[in-house]
Protein backbone atom coordinates (compact mmCIF):
# COMPACT_ATOMS: atom_id res chain seq x y z
CA UNK A 1 0.00 0.00 0.00
CA UNK A 2 1.13 3.58 -0.61
CA UNK A 3 1.55 5.99 2.33
CA UNK A 4 -1.69 7.74 1.35
CA UNK A 5 -3.66 4.48 1.27
CA UNK A 6 -2.12 3.34 4.57
CA UNK A 7 -2.89 6.68 6.28
CA UNK A 8 -6.43 6.63 4.91
CA UNK A 9 -7.02 3.10 6.17
CA UNK A 10 -5.62 4.02 9.59
CA UNK A 11 -7.11 7.51 10.13
CA UNK A 12 -10.14 7.59 7.84
CA UNK A 13 -9.01 10.68 5.96
CA UNK A 14 -6.26 11.78 3.58
CA UNK A 15 -5.09 15.30 2.76
CA UNK A 16 -3.98 16.33 -0.73
CA UNK A 17 -2.33 19.77 -0.39
CA UNK A 18 -2.45 21.87 -3.56
CA UNK A 19 -4.63 19.38 -5.42
CA UNK A 20 -5.87 22.29 -7.52
CA UNK A 21 -3.82 25.37 -8.37
CA UNK A 22 -4.98 28.99 -7.96
CA UNK A 23 -6.12 29.33 -11.60
CA UNK A 24 -8.41 26.27 -11.41
CA UNK A 25 -9.77 27.46 -8.08
CA UNK A 26 -10.55 30.89 -9.53
CA UNK A 27 -12.34 29.30 -12.52
CA UNK A 28 -14.62 27.24 -10.31
CA UNK A 29 -15.22 30.15 -7.92
CA UNK A 30 -16.34 32.20 -10.89
CA UNK A 31 -18.70 29.38 -12.02
CA UNK A 32 -20.16 29.38 -8.49
CA UNK A 33 -20.66 33.17 -8.62
CA UNK A 34 -22.48 32.60 -11.93
CA UNK A 35 -24.82 30.04 -10.35
CA UNK A 36 -25.68 32.51 -7.58
CA UNK A 37 -26.10 35.37 -10.10
CA UNK A 38 -28.66 33.25 -11.94
CA UNK A 39 -30.47 32.28 -8.71
CA UNK A 40 -33.85 33.96 -8.15
CA UNK A 41 -34.36 34.29 -4.37
CA UNK A 42 -38.12 34.56 -4.87
CA UNK A 43 -38.13 30.94 -6.04
CA UNK A 44 -36.78 29.38 -2.84
CA UNK A 45 -37.61 29.34 0.87
CA UNK A 46 -35.83 26.23 2.16
CA UNK A 47 -33.32 26.66 4.97
CA UNK A 48 -30.66 23.95 5.41
CA UNK A 49 -29.95 23.01 9.05
CA UNK A 50 -27.99 19.97 10.20
CA UNK A 51 -29.09 20.26 13.85
CA UNK A 52 -32.80 19.47 13.35
CA UNK A 53 -32.75 18.42 9.65
CA UNK A 54 -35.84 20.62 9.15
CA UNK A 55 -35.15 20.80 5.38
CA UNK A 56 -35.81 17.06 5.19
CA UNK A 57 -39.58 17.68 5.44
CA UNK A 58 -39.37 19.78 2.32
CA UNK A 59 -40.16 18.51 -1.16
CA UNK A 60 -37.71 21.05 -2.61
CA UNK A 61 -34.91 19.21 -0.75
CA UNK A 62 -36.23 15.69 -1.33
CA UNK A 63 -36.43 16.16 -5.10
CA UNK A 64 -33.02 17.85 -5.43
CA UNK A 65 -30.95 14.71 -6.17
CA UNK A 66 -31.10 15.22 -9.93
CA UNK A 67 -31.21 19.02 -9.89
CA UNK A 68 -29.31 22.16 -8.97
CA UNK A 69 -31.04 23.64 -5.95
CA UNK A 70 -30.30 26.42 -3.51
CA UNK A 71 -30.61 26.24 0.29
CA UNK A 72 -30.48 29.19 2.66
CA UNK A 73 -28.71 29.70 5.95
CA UNK A 74 -30.89 29.95 9.01
CA UNK A 75 -31.88 33.52 9.86
CA UNK A 76 -31.46 35.13 6.43
CA UNK A 77 -35.22 35.34 5.68
CA UNK A 78 -37.73 37.56 7.47
CA UNK A 79 -41.22 36.39 8.49
CA UNK A 80 -42.53 37.13 4.99
CA UNK A 81 -39.79 35.05 3.36
CA UNK A 82 -37.90 38.12 2.12
CA UNK A 83 -34.11 38.04 2.11
CA UNK A 84 -32.48 40.10 4.84
CA UNK A 85 -28.99 39.92 3.27
CA UNK A 86 -27.51 40.03 -0.23
CA UNK A 87 -28.24 36.75 -2.05
CA UNK A 88 -24.49 36.13 -2.44
CA UNK A 89 -24.24 36.06 1.39
CA UNK A 90 -27.45 34.10 2.02
CA UNK A 91 -26.81 30.53 0.95
CA UNK A 92 -25.83 27.53 3.01
CA UNK A 93 -25.34 25.29 0.01
CA UNK A 94 -26.19 24.39 -3.58
CA UNK A 95 -26.76 20.72 -4.48
CA UNK A 96 -26.85 18.02 -5.64
CA UNK A 97 -26.15 17.26 -9.32
CA UNK A 98 -23.90 20.05 -10.65
CA UNK A 99 -21.40 17.38 -11.72
CA UNK A 100 -23.93 15.94 -14.18
CA UNK A 101 -25.96 18.99 -15.19
CA UNK A 102 -23.50 21.90 -15.51
CA UNK A 103 -20.76 21.38 -18.13
CA UNK A 104 -18.13 23.36 -16.19
CA UNK A 105 -18.74 21.30 -13.04
CA UNK A 106 -18.88 18.06 -15.06
CA UNK A 107 -15.39 18.84 -16.41
CA UNK A 108 -14.07 20.02 -13.04
CA UNK A 109 -15.34 16.95 -11.14
CA UNK A 110 -14.02 14.58 -13.76
CA UNK A 111 -10.56 16.18 -13.82
CA UNK A 112 -7.39 14.39 -12.72
CA UNK A 113 -7.13 15.70 -9.12
CA UNK A 114 -10.47 14.11 -8.11
CA UNK A 115 -9.86 10.89 -10.09
CA UNK A 116 -6.30 10.60 -8.74
CA UNK A 117 -7.44 11.15 -5.15
CA UNK A 118 -10.12 8.47 -5.53
CA UNK A 119 -7.52 6.03 -6.87
CA UNK A 120 -5.04 7.00 -4.13
CA UNK A 121 -7.49 6.12 -1.34
CA UNK A 122 -8.23 2.78 -2.99
CA UNK A 123 -11.48 3.23 -4.88
CA UNK A 124 -11.84 0.55 -7.61
CA UNK A 125 -14.57 1.89 -9.86
CA UNK A 126 -15.80 5.20 -8.43
CA UNK A 127 -19.16 6.63 -9.49
CA UNK A 128 -19.96 10.32 -8.96
CA UNK A 129 -23.09 10.39 -6.81
CA UNK A 130 -23.50 13.87 -5.37
CA UNK A 131 -21.90 17.32 -5.56
CA UNK A 132 -22.39 20.29 -3.25
CA UNK A 133 -21.16 23.85 -2.92
CA UNK A 134 -20.92 24.69 0.78
CA UNK A 135 -20.74 28.42 1.40
CA UNK A 136 -20.07 29.10 5.13
CA UNK A 137 -20.41 32.80 4.45
CA UNK A 138 -18.94 35.28 6.95
CA UNK A 139 -21.06 35.69 10.13
CA UNK A 140 -24.04 33.62 8.86
CA UNK A 141 -22.32 30.32 7.93
CA UNK A 142 -23.97 27.59 10.00
CA UNK A 143 -22.63 24.63 11.93
CA UNK A 144 -22.45 21.18 10.32
CA UNK A 145 -23.10 18.81 13.18
CA UNK A 146 -21.04 15.65 13.69
CA UNK A 147 -22.03 12.95 11.23
CA UNK A 148 -20.75 10.28 8.89
CA UNK A 149 -21.49 10.39 5.18
CA UNK A 150 -22.59 6.74 5.17
CA UNK A 151 -25.53 7.86 7.33
CA UNK A 152 -26.81 10.01 4.47
CA UNK A 153 -25.54 8.13 1.39
CA UNK A 154 -26.00 4.47 2.22
CA UNK A 155 -24.52 1.69 0.12
CA UNK A 156 -24.22 -2.02 0.78
CA UNK A 157 -21.44 -2.65 1.47
CA UNK A 158 -20.43 0.83 2.69
CA UNK A 159 -18.41 2.49 -0.09
CA UNK A 160 -19.01 6.25 0.02
CA UNK A 161 -15.98 8.53 0.09
CA UNK A 162 -16.32 12.31 0.28
CA UNK A 163 -13.84 14.57 -1.51
CA UNK A 164 -13.92 17.98 0.18
CA UNK A 165 -12.09 20.82 -1.57
CA UNK A 166 -11.21 24.13 0.08
CA UNK A 167 -12.00 27.07 -2.23
CA UNK A 168 -10.97 29.56 0.49
CA UNK A 169 -8.35 29.05 3.18
CA UNK A 170 -10.27 27.10 5.85
CA UNK A 171 -9.14 27.74 9.42
CA UNK A 172 -10.42 27.12 12.93
CA UNK A 173 -11.68 30.74 12.88
CA UNK A 174 -13.85 30.50 9.76
CA UNK A 175 -15.18 26.97 10.27
CA UNK A 176 -12.75 24.37 8.89
CA UNK A 177 -13.56 20.66 9.01
CA UNK A 178 -12.94 18.72 12.23
CA UNK A 179 -12.56 14.93 12.29
CA UNK A 180 -12.18 12.12 14.79
CA UNK A 181 -9.18 10.18 13.42
CA UNK A 182 -9.60 6.42 13.42
CA UNK A 183 -13.27 6.57 14.38
CA UNK A 184 -14.29 5.28 10.94
CA UNK A 185 -13.66 1.87 12.52
CA UNK A 186 -16.57 2.36 14.94
CA UNK A 187 -20.10 1.23 14.07
CA UNK A 188 -22.19 3.90 12.33
CA UNK A 189 -24.67 5.49 14.74
CA UNK A 190 -27.59 6.24 12.44
CA UNK A 191 -29.10 6.05 8.99
CA UNK A 192 -31.15 8.76 7.28
CA UNK A 193 -33.72 7.25 4.92
CA UNK A 194 -36.95 7.92 3.13
CA UNK A 195 -39.74 6.93 5.51
CA UNK A 196 -41.15 3.44 4.97
CA UNK A 197 -44.61 4.92 4.27
CA UNK A 198 -43.10 7.12 1.55
CA UNK A 199 -43.88 10.36 3.41
CA UNK A 200 -40.74 12.37 4.20
CA UNK A 201 -37.64 10.97 5.87
CA UNK A 202 -36.56 9.42 9.13
CA UNK A 203 -33.32 9.11 11.08
CA UNK A 204 -32.89 5.52 12.29
CA UNK A 205 -30.83 5.45 15.50
CA UNK A 206 -28.79 2.27 15.97
CA UNK A 207 -28.27 2.95 19.70
CA UNK A 208 -24.49 3.31 19.48
CA UNK A 209 -22.61 5.48 22.01
CA UNK A 210 -22.28 9.23 21.43
CA UNK A 211 -19.06 10.43 19.81
CA UNK A 212 -16.41 11.29 22.44
CA UNK A 213 -15.75 14.97 23.17
CA UNK A 214 -11.99 14.41 23.04
CA UNK A 215 -9.83 13.43 20.10
CA UNK A 216 -11.32 15.72 17.45
CA UNK A 217 -8.71 17.49 15.34
CA UNK A 218 -9.11 20.53 13.05
CA UNK A 219 -8.30 19.92 9.39
CA UNK A 220 -7.19 23.41 8.41
CA UNK A 221 -6.71 23.59 4.64
CA UNK A 222 -5.47 26.22 2.22
CA UNK A 223 -7.54 26.94 -0.89
CA UNK A 224 -6.84 24.15 -3.38
CA UNK A 225 -6.30 21.46 -0.74
CA UNK A 226 -8.53 18.41 -1.02
CA UNK A 227 -9.46 16.15 1.89
CA UNK A 228 -10.81 12.62 1.31
CA UNK A 229 -13.16 11.44 4.07
CA UNK A 230 -14.04 7.79 4.60
CA UNK A 231 -17.82 7.26 4.64
CA UNK A 232 -17.81 6.15 8.28
CA UNK A 233 -15.46 8.88 9.59
CA UNK A 234 -17.23 11.30 11.99
CA UNK A 235 -16.64 14.89 10.91
CA UNK A 236 -18.19 18.27 11.57
CA UNK A 237 -17.60 22.01 11.19
CA UNK A 238 -18.35 25.02 13.40
CA UNK A 239 -20.35 28.12 12.50
CA UNK A 240 -18.42 30.84 10.72
CA UNK A 241 -18.51 33.76 13.13
CA UNK A 242 -15.55 35.43 11.42
CA UNK A 243 -15.38 38.00 8.63
CA UNK A 244 -13.64 35.51 6.30
CA UNK A 245 -15.57 33.39 3.82
CA UNK A 246 -15.03 29.59 3.91
CA UNK A 247 -16.25 28.35 0.56
CA UNK A 248 -15.87 24.61 -0.19
CA UNK A 249 -16.89 22.09 -2.83
CA UNK A 250 -17.67 18.45 -2.12
CA UNK A 251 -18.00 15.44 -4.35
CA UNK A 252 -19.26 12.14 -2.97
CA UNK A 253 -18.40 8.92 -4.82
CA UNK A 254 -19.55 5.33 -4.36
CA UNK A 255 -18.28 2.06 -5.79
CA UNK A 256 -20.03 0.85 -8.96
CA UNK A 257 -20.26 -2.64 -7.46
CA UNK A 258 -22.08 -1.50 -4.27
CA UNK A 259 -25.87 -1.51 -3.96
CA UNK A 260 -27.44 1.97 -3.58
CA UNK A 261 -30.90 1.27 -2.07
CA UNK A 262 -33.90 3.28 -3.30
CA UNK A 263 -34.58 4.13 0.36
CA UNK A 264 -31.72 6.66 0.22
CA UNK A 265 -33.01 10.25 0.49
CA UNK A 266 -30.91 11.22 -2.58
CA UNK A 267 -32.92 10.11 -5.59
CA UNK A 268 -31.16 10.70 -8.90
CA UNK A 269 -34.27 9.88 -10.91
CA UNK A 270 -33.24 8.93 -14.42
CA UNK A 271 -29.78 10.54 -14.25
CA UNK A 272 -27.27 7.82 -15.10
CA UNK A 273 -24.55 7.23 -12.50
CA UNK A 274 -21.25 7.99 -14.26
CA UNK A 275 -17.62 7.59 -13.29
CA UNK A 276 -14.63 9.84 -13.90
CA UNK A 277 -14.46 9.03 -17.64
O1 LIG B 1 -18.09 21.80 4.56
C1 LIG B 1 -18.47 21.50 5.68
O2 LIG B 1 -18.42 22.30 6.61
C2 LIG B 1 -19.01 20.13 5.98
C3 LIG B 1 -19.08 19.24 4.78
C4 LIG B 1 -19.52 17.85 5.11
O3 LIG B 1 -19.69 17.50 6.23
C5 LIG B 1 -19.76 16.89 4.04
O4 LIG B 1 -19.63 17.22 2.87
O5 LIG B 1 -20.07 15.73 4.38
Amino acid sequence: MTDVATGFAENGYAVFPGAFGPDDIEIIRSEIRGLVDRFDPASVSTVFRTDDQSHARDDYFLTSGDKIRYFYEDGVLDHDGQLLVDKHQSLNKIGHAMHDLEPAFDEFCRSAPFADAAAAVGMDDPMLLQSMIIFKNPRVGGEVSAHTDHTFLWTEPQSVIGFWLALDDATVDNGCLWALPGAHKRPVRSRFTRAADGAGTEMIDFGEPEYPEDGWIPLEANAGTMIALHGTLPHRSSPNTSEQSRLAFTLHCIEASADYPASNWLDRGTLPLRGFV
